[in-house]
């Protein structure tokens, strides 16, 4: 699921992320692209409108603009705006089993669905993980063979089911299973119910009816995330008529478009709890947006890369740099600043990990051979100058060379490397400085985030 989304999305960000400055049609021009891909993948209207609004009116604002990675701020924008519509940042909300025990949850939701599976796959998750004793109890007296279903599935799972009885009506087993679960001390009742294929009117009744007598804390519609914005408009009906408190979202591991999943906590404005990938009994998750819109985004993390740009480098060191480059000068003390700014910032590979697509410069890098221990032993080398050697460079013939390698633990071929990339470095800044500051940390940023210049 999301691949072709996620793809899309890609393609619009890459051409954002390359461009240095940005204009605000740029932006415009972005987020129709990205409207298109949200509309491609089956997210409802509204949704997709008042997605994209909420990105524009924050992505036109001056300070993005005029940021040294505005591409990026934009990715952080929509990132955070998916983080929103799909629920919101933290940890994804839970099966809520806030009650006096037993505490009944009612499945619901259109036929063949996964309801009787998901069932099982909650009762397993509670047993195991939260220790839980929980009853399965099923409802569906409808369909042949369905109420066999759920006691298989509990046989193989090692979860009590309540003992089926022939020719009882629903509302009554429903009563049944309650009194079952008091005096059997369970902490959890689940009821699975019968579905229909469509949502008719005797289905809402009955579901209504076993709601009454049961008062469930929890009403979880199970949605199949393969009908795309089917399941939405059947969880918005459900929940208009018999009130749902939180949605499972299955076949996840399909590959359907992501519309309903997208989409479904905008429109019904119930969170999704738990999705299910797959068929066996603990292909179940929990739903955390970020999570989401991370894989949507395929971003390795590009958002925490952002914020920990921003809390690392110290605005004024980079300004100062940034203003001794202009005037020509770039020494080895500034290269040892370089240098330790990318340290804290996790070396070069940490800053690559957090990178989406940067494969191939990971592997030029990684024969570079610019890793951690590289630039600490670069930084040992300078620190092993003189003050008169770090300011210029041109006074380190043999002997100095020597005494530095000795002194930092390298060797004279380690601190001829090191001069050799200080004069590429050198060179580099003198020709930026001819684009002015404000050019030289914009290529500076669109070369390495996070490099000066980057925004508090
Ligand atoms: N791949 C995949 N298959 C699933 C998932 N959830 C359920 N299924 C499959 O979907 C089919 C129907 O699941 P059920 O649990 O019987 O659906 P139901 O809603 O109880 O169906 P009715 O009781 O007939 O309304 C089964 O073959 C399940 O194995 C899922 O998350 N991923
Ligand atoms: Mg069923």
């Amino acid at each position: 699921m999301f691949e072709s989304l996620s793809g899309k999305l890609g393609e619009v960000f890459e051409r954002l992320r390359k461009r240095g400055a940005l204009t605000e049609s740029d932006v415009s021009e972005a987020l129709r692209e990205v409207r298109v891909a949200l509309l491609e993948a089956d997210v409802a209207l509204p949704v997709v409108k008042s997605f994209i609004d909420g990105v524009k009116s924050k992505a036109v604002g001056q300070d993005v603009l005029r940021s040294v990675t505005p591409g990026q701020m934009v990715i952080k924008i929509v990132h955070d705006h998916l983080v929103e519509m799909l629920g919101g940042a933290g940890e994804g909300e839970e099966i809520n089993l806030n009650a006096v025990p037993p505490v009944p949850v009612l499945m619901v939701g259109l036929q063949g669905s996964g309801k009787t599976t998901s069932t099982a796959k909650i009762a397993l998750r509670l047993q195991t993980k939260e220790r839980k004793k929980v009853l399965m109890a099923s409802l569906d007296v409808y369909r042949p063979a369905a109420q066999e279903q759920l006691k298989i599935l509990g046989e193989q799972n090692n979860i009590p089911v309540l003992p089926i009885v022939a020719g009882q009506m629903p509302v009554d087993i429903a009563k049944r299973a309650v009194q079952a679960a008091k005096l059997g001390g369970y902490d959890v009742l689940l009821l699975d119910t019968a579905g229909r294929l469509h949502i008719d009117e005797t289905l809402m009744l009955e579901v209504a009816a076993v709601r009454d007598a049961v008062q469930p804390h929890e009403t979880l519609l199970v949605a199949d995330a393969l009908t795309g914005q089917d399941a939405v408009n059947v969880a918005k009906s459900f929940n208009e008529r018999v009130g749902v408190t939180g949605i499972v979202l299955t076949r996840v591991d399909g590959d359907g478009r992501g519309g309903a999943a997208l989409s479904m906590r905008a429109v019904t404005g119930k969170p999704i709890k738990l999705i299910g990938v797959g068929e066996k009994a603990d292909a179940l998750e929990s739903f955390h947006p970020e999570r989401i819109a991370q894989r949507i985004l395929g971003m390795g993390d590009i958002v925490s890369l952002v914020e920990k740009a921003a809390e690392t480098i110290e605005k004024e060191e980079a300004e100062r740099l940034a203003a001794r480059v202009q005037k020509g000068q770039f020494d080895l003390d500034d290269m040892a600043s370089q240098l330790k700014q990318l340290r804290k910032m996790g070396g070069m590979s940490g800053v690559m990990n957090l990178l989406p697509g940067v494969g191939k410069i990971k592997q030029q890098m990684a024969q570079a051979n610019v890793d951690e221990s590289v630039l600490k032993r670069q930084e040992a080398i300078i620190g092993s100058m003189t003050r008169d050697e770090r300011k210029n460079p041109k006074v380190i013939h043999a002997s100095r060379k020597k005494r530095i390698a000795a002194g930092s633990g390298t060797s004279v071929q380690d601190v001829n490397k090191l001069l050799k990339q200080h004069l590429q470095m050198a060179d580099m800044m003198k020709r930026m400085s001819k684009l002015g500051q404000k050019g030289f940390m914009r290529s500076m940023g669109a070369m390495l985030p996070g490099m000066p210049g980057m925004p508090k």
